[in-house]
Parts: structure tokens; sequence; C-alpha cells
């Protein structure tokens, strides 16, 4: 596979929205990032139609969520997904067939945390936590 990320330029780090901040760990534009840690990640439709939940526990090097996302669809077929690309990186449109369309039915893949806590930064952006439990759920109108 090759490298997937955008490098963004240190001097963008100021700006609230961008993925960049001094807490990121040390990144690359192909290498590894930061140590070694520990995340489990879920996908969850209870929503109807067809209902699945799936948990993946990952082992690899601190960097951003759309990887061990990326690495989960590799590892299970449940967190198969696609995305669009725009301002705040990629936006998770579908997981594992379940597509969400938010214009027409307001439904869309909320990302969570083990606490229930909306996470405050998309795939691209979220650097995940060693121990941490994100889950994707799909869910209908609901505000983040
Ligand atoms: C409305 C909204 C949503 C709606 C979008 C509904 C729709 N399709 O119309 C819903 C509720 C679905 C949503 C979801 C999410 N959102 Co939102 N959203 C907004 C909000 C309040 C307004 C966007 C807007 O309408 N702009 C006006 C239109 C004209 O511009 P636009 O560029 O076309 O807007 C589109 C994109 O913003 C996109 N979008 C919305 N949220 C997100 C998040 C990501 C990561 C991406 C790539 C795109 C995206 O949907 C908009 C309509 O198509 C913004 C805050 C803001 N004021 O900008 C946050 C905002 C963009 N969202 C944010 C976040 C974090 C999310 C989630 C990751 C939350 C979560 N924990 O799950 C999810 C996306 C998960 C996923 N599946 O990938 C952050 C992004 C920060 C970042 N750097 O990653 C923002 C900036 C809010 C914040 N924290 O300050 N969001």
């Amino acid at each position: 596979m090759e490298c997937c990320f955008e490098w963004r330029k240190p001097s963008l780090s100021h700006h609230p929205y961008m993925c960049f901040s001094p807490h990121d760990p040390p990144c690359g534009p192909c290498g590894p990032c930061g140590p070694v840690i520990n995340v489990t990640l879920r996908v969850e439709n209870f929503l109807g139609g067809y209902n699945f939940s799936s948990s993946v526990n990952i082992v690899m090097n601190q960097q951003h969520l759309i990887v061990f996302l990326q690495k989960a669809a590799d590892m299970r077929e449940e967190f198969r997904f696609s995305a669009s690309y725009g301002t705040y990186g990629y936006y998770i449109d579908t997981i594992n067939g379940v597509e969400a369309n938010y214009p027409k039915h307001e439904t869309w893949w909320h990302i969570k945390n083990q606490d229930n806590v909306s996470l405050p930064l998309g795939s691209s952006c979220y650097i995940p936590s060693d121990g941490e439990i994100i889950t994707y759920e799909f869910v209908k109108g609901a505000p983040h």
C-alpha cells in the first residue's frame, strides 16, 4: 500500500481545525508515528435493516484514526468502508455496505469513545490514545 497521508506542514498547526497540533506525535510522510499503542475499534448498526456489530483490537504505532480504520478493514470485512475527502479529511460514508445519507434520511456514521463522547475530530484528524475504544455507530438525526 502506498503512503496514504498528505503531509501537512507544521506551519498549519496553529489552525484549530487542522490535524497537526503541538500534541500530535512526530509523523513523517510515510513512516510510523508515535509509540506502539493498543486501540479497539467497534462498528455498530442497530438502526434496523441489516443489524450488526463487530469489534477488533489493533496494536500499532500511534497515528491518525483513519489508519487504524484501514487496518481494521484489512482484518475484518465488517470494517470495510468508503469515504469522501473534504476540508476536514475523510468523511466516512459507508461501513460494511451500510450507507449514510444525511440529506435524505439524516443518517450518518457517528464516531464515539468509550465514555460515549462524540469525537471532536474526524477520522483523518483524530489520533487515538493507548487503551481507547472507538465506536463507529450508525445513527439518525442526532447532533454531534
Ligand atoms: C452539519 C455538520 C455535520 C453533519 C453533516 C450533515 C450534512 N451532510 O449535511 C453531521 C451531523 C452528519 C456531521 C458529522 C460529523 N462531524 Co460535523 N459538522 C457539521 C457542521 C456543524 C456544519 C457543516 C456545514 O454544513 N457547513 C456548511 C457547508 C455549506 O459547507 P460544507 O463544507 O459543504 O460542509 C460539509 C462538511 O462540513 C461535511 N462534514 C460535516 N462534518 C464533517 C466531519 C468531517 C470529518 C468531514 C470530513 C466532513 C464533515 O458535511 C457538510 C455538509 O455536506 C460543522 C461545523 C462548522 N461550523 O463547519 C461540523 C464539523 C465539520 N464536524 C466535525 C466532526 C468532528 C464531525 C464528526 C467526525 C463527529 C463524530 N464524532 O462523528 C462526524 C463525521 C463522522 C464521519 N462519518 O466521518 C468537525 C470537524 C473537525 C475536524 N477537524 O475533523 C466540525 C468542524 C465541528 C467541530 N468539531 O468543530 N457533521
